[in-house]
């Protein structure tokens, strides 16, 4: 069971509410930059796969009015003639454009509305309180988390726009070349999930003892250079590499390199929020789908991990680097979204797990070999629809976070998860092999 204590921390449950007051504010920061643009911008629809921003927008501010204000302030729905616009399971994304949605600035005022109710629920509430909602604020970090991923998934949005000037880049640490490019993980058995941390999701409980034979993980994530390599070889001409659905999928839609890569001569371009620039070979590849993963691993006499083989390389702790939060320290993983895209290979050397293999967190989402699989002992909580509704051979994991997630919405611990063709999410990979 989550240690109170532990979560309330020494400044205890006024000290957590500050914190949690502050967390909200800076995220509705982020929520409100992303969609700092014309109304046509936010209104439009800029790829079927995705919500017009303008829904992101809303639908953060009614799952919070849902869970924080209904659920544990007993406060009657301001809204309800809108909740079914913004529920996830009834409209798909690409029907969303032609909802009566509520525009840009009736969406602010919306939501704004609702966080100034939730923060007297927060001023009210017992965080001490033996409800599992309330307990820690588990209820303020699953809002917490849930904004932040839609904000991680309006910059994807913001990227299938091709507009220029709407996204801010930054400075980045260099990278530096590897010692090894594998490590050998011994064979053993280690404890995989969380019972200790406050705000994990359901899917990531609850610990449990898995035993491991040696395998060899990359040290980093795999390289547009490495990649590039697979291309030149025929890796998309050559159906031996490709599962038959995943060679399939890329016949029927062309897929002839990552998502954003045009090729001119010699050389690899890629639009990056709207910019033209030369693919940088040292950093970790990004927009390519499971399938091309796959291929590419085996094209390399390798394999995608397990995400039991990807979790146990990160040294069973809440951070590869151990317990410090990403937040403060910009030197352990390069995370929400400091600059627009990942870091060279070998930036961070700091966050390295106690096995050496580095970038685990942060910089590209990376994709296992797993199906989204519930947990042995896995107790649904606080509803159906954030996991259990997803189980199954449907969606394969992605681990670790990229560099557009937010430090509150990814630790060791924490599970991903899309359609094996999709590479429109900031997702990339690294290679395992089997002891022979
Ligand atoms: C965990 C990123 C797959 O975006 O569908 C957002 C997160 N769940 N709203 C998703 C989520 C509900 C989820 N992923
Ligand atoms: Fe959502």
């Amino acid at each position: 069971m989550t240690d109170l204590d532990a979560v309330l921390g020494d400044a205890g449950p006024t000290g957590l509410k500050e914190r949690i007051a502050a967390e909200l504010a800076a995220v509705r920061e982020r929520s409100l930059a992303y969609t700092d643009a014309d109304d046509d911008m936010l209104v439009r629809q800029h790829s079927p796969l995705m919500s017009p921003l303008v829904w992101d927008l809303a639908h953060v501010g009614n799952y919070e009015e849902l869970w924080v204000l209904r659920e544990v302030g007993g406060i009657e729905p301001l809204r309800p003639e809108i909740d079914h616009l913004y529920d996830a399971f009834k409209y798909p994304r690409k029907d969303r454009p032609s909802l009566p949605l509520l525009g840009p600035a009736e969406a602010r005022k919306y939501i704004s509305g609702v966080r100034g109710r939730v923060l007297d629920v927060l001023d009210q509430v017992d965080l001490t309180a033996p409800d599992p909602l309330r307990s820690g604020g588990y209820v303020f970090g699953l809002v917490l988390q849930h904004e932040h991923q839609h904000d991680e998934t309006m910059l994807a949005t913001l990227q299938l726009s091709r507009r220029p000037g709407l996204v801010r880049d930054g400075e980045l640490p260099p990278g530096r070349p590897a010692a090894e490019p594998e490590v050998y993980i011994p064979a053993g058995v280690f404890t995989m999930g969380t019972d200790a941390v406050a705000w994990a999701y359901d899917n990531e409980r609850p610990a449990h003892r898995i035993y491991l034979p040696g395998y060899w993980i990359d040290r980093r994530p795999v390289t547009n250079g490495a990649y590039m390599e697979f291309v030149a070889d025929g890796g998309y001409r050559d159906p031996r590499w490709w599962l038959p659905q995943g060679w399939e999928w890329a016949e029927r839609n062309g897929v002839e390199a990552p998502l954003y890569w045009t090729r001119d001569g010699d050389t690899w371009w890629r639009v990056r929020f709207g910019r033209e620039e030369p693919v940088p070979p040292d950093e970790p590849v990004q927009h390519v789908s499971w399938y091309e993963a796959d291929a590419y691993a085996r094209w390399a006499g390798k394999r995608l991990p397990t995400e039991a083989e990807w979790e146990k390389a990160c040294g069973s702790r809440t951070y590869p680097w151990g317990e410090a939060d990403p937040g403060h320290l910009g030197r352990w993983a390069n995370l929400g979204h400091r600059a627009a895209r990942p870091a060279p290979a070998g930036a961070f050397p700091d966050g390295a797990s106690p096995y050496g293999v580095e970038q685990l967190i942060g910089d590209v989402w990376e994709w296992t070999d797993s199906w989204f699989q519930p947990y042995p002992g896995y107790r649904c909580f606080p509803y159906e629809e954030y996991s259990k509704v997803f189980f199954g051979e449907t969606y394969r994991v992605l681990r670790g976070g990229s560099w557009a997630t937010h430090p509150s919405a990814v630790r060791t611990t924490f599970r991903n998860w899309d359609y094996p063709i999709r590479r429109q999410i900031f997702a990339g990979f690294r290679c395992a092999r089997s002891e022979e």
